[in-house]
This record gives C-alpha cells, structure tokens and sequence, in this order.
C-alpha cells in the first residue's frame, strides 16, 4: 500500500465519476511515541504523525447524495444521503467519513453531498490509526468546503463525537491529534486536559537510530470491549479516589490508592499514574539528550501495559522481548493494544539484525510473518491539490 500520486488519484476519480475532483487532502496514521490510554484520563501523550497516509480526492454534488469509493480492494461504491446519515447502516471503511459528515452536522454545520475516492497507504487494523487517517482527511476537507473555520482543536473533538457515537468505539483524543497536529521531525506533546501541544523535536536518524514499526498482524479494533473495559476501570478508579481524572493521581498518592481499590483498579490506575509521569520524564530525556536517552522508558512503558493494564498479547511481547534482544535500545507496543503493532528504536548499524531476529522468532512460535518497516515524524494533515 504504497502512496499514490495526487495526478493518479485525481485520474482515478475522474474514471470513477465522470469529472474532476474539486480537491484532494491527506492525512497521516501516527504511531505513539509514550502515553497509552492516558489520552481519556485527561493525562499527557508523545505521539507522532507518520510518512503513511490516507489521501481523498473529493467532488462537491448539488445534490445531498455521498458516493464513496476505495481503491483497497474490490468493495465496491457506497451510497448514503447526507438527509439520513445512520450508524447502523455504514459499513466498514465508510463509517469514518459518514460518521464525520454526521458529527460536523450535530454542530449545525451543512454538509453537501459529495463522491469521494480513498487511497491509504496505512496499514489497516494495526493499531496505527487508519481509521483517524480517513477522519482527519474528510474533516479537513469539509472544514474547507464548508467554509466552517473550524479549528484543530475542534476538528479532534468532532472525530471523537464522530468515533464515539458513530462508530462505537469509546476513544479519546490522541490519534486525531496527533494526524492534524503533527509536524515533520517532531513529536506531538499533548495535554489532553486542554489540549495544549508543544512540539518536541524527535530525530531518530540525527542519533544513528531508527524507529522501526513491528506490525505483528493480529488484527484489533477499540469498538471491541476491551478497550472499553480498561476504560470503565479507570473511570472507576477516578471515582474511588474521588478526583475528577486519573491525571490527577500522583505517584507518590499510589501506596494510599493501593488501600482503597480492588487489586485489578489498583494495577489499572497504576498504568495510568505512572505511565503519565513516563510521558514527561520521555520530554525531558528528549529535550536534554535525544532519543538515544528514551529506551529504557520505552520498555517500561511496555512492562507496565503488559503486567499492569494488560492489553498486550504474545506476538506484541515477542516483538518487543526479540528487538531489545537483538540491539534496539527500546521497545513497546504502541497504540490500543490486544494486538497491532511494536515499535522498536534501534541503531542503524542494528537494523537488519532485529528485523531478521523478529521474523525467525516469529516462525518458530507459528505466528504469522509480521510486516516490519521503518517510520518517520511527518507532517499532519492538508490539502494537496
Ligand atoms: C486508541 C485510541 F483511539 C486513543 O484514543 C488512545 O486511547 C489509544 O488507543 C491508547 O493510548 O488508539
């Protein structure tokens, strides 16, 4: 799934449809540096947006009828109507730009009817937020076709809306941060309590490293209970101790916080306390010595998710144990969890010997063959032509 040229897209659509697109835009996947599940603890997260990305070419219609199309297999053409835009009728891919059409209109906003082509070179359902790469697109599109001005800050809450009450999934606000606010050679540092960004310079190849991306196939999704399940738990912790959000849970409030909650609360709500606190000491390395400094926090972002939050699996633990045997100088699993994908920063020099050491520890355990290639910190989402 590599990226197609703008011109081929716009060739594409023109086959399709029978005219011209009036527009394409692009939007990246991300993958996340630190910060797992503490976007909707109002807690902190590193992200970045990757060189992956969702493209749409898009036609206004005087009409209020939505023709999408995807060049990523043979689905055939969907047809909706901005008049009755409902959930349980979207399917697949098409929940996410329906979803956002249905999320921008609860803000009065109108939305004209359109025919839309994707192409994305993100992989799906590896946890590298394909789904947010077609969301920000779309909104960005309809930000400028509309005339809406709306800000990022409004364009993440109004995909959240879009996954929450659309689609189903229970997210918070990182990955869609992260695709519209992203910057190339740097890394998203969010606040998620009031979503204040500071970009943190993060230039693996500058260090001799690079950030190799583990997709171990194990397909997942956050509409699942899982996710859903963590997130009742933190939400129950909060309550317990009687704060607004696990954000504002210290450290050093854990020994008490271990005498009030069952044991399971306990080690969810400690993910999340410490995970925050890794989240600014992985600012602070990066800004005082690089990212040569951030391995060991890294993997224990990736302990305290297996051991204490519990949403790895044995292929993502593979990954990350076969990687730091084998020269990368961290490793976790990155985004949602209950599979997807590792990262695993690595010396240069080191590459080929982790990726190899990967795929033979792969097929000895019987797992399926994981898909390894290296990412970038690019910019976030824009128009193209
Ligand atoms: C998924 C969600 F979409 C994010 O909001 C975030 O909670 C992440 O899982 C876990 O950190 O990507």
């Amino acid at each position: 799934m590599t990226a197609t040229s703008t011109a081929h897209l716009a060739e594409q659509f023109s086959t399709a449809f029978g005219r011209d697109p009036d527009g394409i835009w692009q939007a990246p996947g991300r993958v996340n540096l630190i910060g797992e599940h503490t976007d909707y603890n109002e807690g902190f997260v590193l992200p970045f947006a990757i060189d992956r990305t969702a493209r749409i070419a898009v036609g206004v219609r005087s009409d209020s009828t939505v023709r999408l199309l995807s060049t990523y297999g043979d689905q055939g053409m969907t047809t909706a109507d901005t008049a009755h835009l409902e959930a349980q009728s979207a399917k697949g891919w098409t929940k996410y730009p329906l979803g956002v059409m249905w999320s921008l209109q609860q803000r009065g906003i109108d939305i004209p009817g359109l025919d839309l082509l994707l192409q994305s070179s993100v992989p799906l359902g590896a946890g590298l937020s394909s789904s947010h790469a077609i969301e920000c697109a779309v909104i960005s599109a309809l930000n400028d076709i509309t005339g809406a001005g709306l800000s990022p800050e409004d364009m993440v809450l109004a995909t959240q809306r879009a996954e929450n009450d659309f689609v189903g999934a229970p997210t918070g606000i990182m990955d869609q941060s992260a695709s519209l606010r992203g910057s190339a050679g740097h890394a998203v540092f969010l606040d998620c309590r009031d979503q204040s960004v500071e970009l943190v310079p993060f230039e693996a190849e500058t260090a001799g490293l690079v950030m190799l991306v583990i997709d171990t196939k194990v397909s997942h999704s956050h509409a699942d209970g899982g996710y859903a399940s963590r997130r009742a738990s933190c939400e129950l912790g909060a309550e317990v101790l009687g704060v607004k959000a696990l954000r504002d849970v210290a450290p050093g409030d854990l020994e008490e916080a271990s005498g009030l909650l069952d044991e399971v609360t306990f080690r969810r709500v400690r993910h999340i306390v410490t995970e925050n606190d890794r989240v600014l000491q992985t600012v602070e390395q990066l800004r005082r010595h690089g990212p040569s400094a951030i391995g060991p926090l890294l993997y224990a972002s990736h302990v305290s998710m297996r051991d204490d939050f519990e949403i790895s699996c044995e292929e993502l633990d593979l990954a990350v144990e076969t990687s730091r045997a084998n020269g990368a100088i961290g490793a976790r699993m990155t985004g949602g969890g209950f599979g997807g994908a590792a990262i695993a920063l690595t010396p240069a020099a080191e590459e080929q010997r982790v990726r190899t050491a990967v795929e033979q520890a792969f097929a000895r355990a019987g797992f399926t063959a994981p898909d390894i290639f290296t990412v970038t910190p690019a910019a976030g989402a824009m128009r193209l032509a």
